[in-house]
């Protein structure tokens, strides 16, 4: 089957896509012919990372927005989600409960869900996933939603995926420090406090608002949102703000600039599989040696680098 079959397979059936998906998600150059046509086919998308710290209600609000995000759209766009999930690539627990929780869409032929495993990596995303995002982009999805697990020091990632960067907080995230600490404040264009039929929302907001006045804001001066995404509240707003960013982007010289920094990341993030890739494979008689201490792992290292 040639790549245009596959691709064109891909964009009406959704067993091809999720297989395609998967394979990507594996090993973005076993797919390299239909990622290079998709690529050149894509940037229509809007992409949208949701982050935040675990547990803050990133896959309900993801869930909420693309209701909203359907409604409003023409009624042949369709939308993708991408969870990036810490532990097992497409079956066990962690996602499963992702399932549940962005049930709501399960069976609407509009929406495509898919999982894929962050192996490990740290940066909150894995290193194929703007792999994911730009084949979803290429066949055509209107809006691309990432979820990614929040871990603390590096959401950074996914600020270089995303056209626009919705940062999750809970209400009752009372130490407000720690956003500053771990650079949300500079990554988000939107600010989400969810759970807020919780106590501490309103603190919360007036917190992350009076901390994002201090922090440069380009133009854009990200607002922060209280939500409680269970009931749909807030929600709109949530997705007005979000295409409010898009349009910001669109008129301003922050457009080029940001798919600079997401083609940047992308690139990175292919070297460094290709590497990694190609070190194991050199690495691997070395080690043996080292094991065996006839050389030691600097002498190794520095022959790699040199070229000796
Ligand atoms: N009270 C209240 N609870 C909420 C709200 N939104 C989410 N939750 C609850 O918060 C818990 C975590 O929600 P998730 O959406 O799974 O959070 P998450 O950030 O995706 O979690 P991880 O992906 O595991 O990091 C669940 O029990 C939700 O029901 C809300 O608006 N109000
Ligand atoms: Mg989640």
């Amino acid at each position: 089957m040639t790549a245009d079959d596959r691709i064109q397979m891909a964009r009406t059936d959704d067993r091809v896509l999720g297989r395609l998906l998967t394979s990507i998600a594996d090993d973005p150059f076993s797919e390299s012919e239909i990622l290079a046509r998709l690529f050149r086919e894509g940037g229509g998308a809007h992409t949208i990372g949701v982050t935040g710290p675990p547990g803050a209600g990133k896959s309900t609000l993801t869930n909420a927005l693309v209701a909203d995000v359907l409604a409003r759209t023409e009624p042949d766009q369709r939308v993708g989600v991408i969870a990036v999930d810490p532990s097992s690539p497409f079956t066990g627990g962690a996602i499963l409960g992702d399932r549940i929780r962005m049930g709501d869409h399960s069976g609407d032929a509009r929406v495509f869900i898919r999982s894929v495993s962050n192996r490990g990596v740290l940066g909150g995303i894995a290193t194929s996933t703007p792999a994911v995002v730009a084949a979803l982009d290429g066949l055509g999805f209107s809006h691309v939603l990432v979820e990614t697990v929040g871990i603390g020091q590096s959401e950074i990632d996914i600020a270089s995926t995303c056209l626009t960067t919705v940062v999750v907080v809970p209400a009752d995230w009372g130490d407000s420090v720690q956003a500053s600490k771990a650079g949300f404040l500079e990554v988000g264009d939107v600010f989400v406090v969810s759970k807020a039929d919780r106590p501490g929302a309103e603190r919360t907001v007036a917190d992350l608002s009076a901390m994002l006045d201090i922090v440069p804001s380009e133009g854009w001066r990200a607002p922060v949102l209280p939500t409680t995404a269970l009931d749909g509240g807030g929600v709109a707003s949530v997705v007005d703000a979000i295409e409010a960013h898009r349009r910001h982007l669109r008129q301003s010289d922050a457009e080029r600039a940001r798919q600079r920094s997401i083609a940047v990341a992308t690139v990175e993030a292919a070297v460094e599989t290709l590497t990694r890739r190609a070190l194991a494979e050199r690495m691997a008689p070395d080690v043996d040696a080292v094991v065996d201490r006839s050389t030691d792992p600097w002498s190794v290292a520095a022959s790699f680098v040199d070229n000796r």
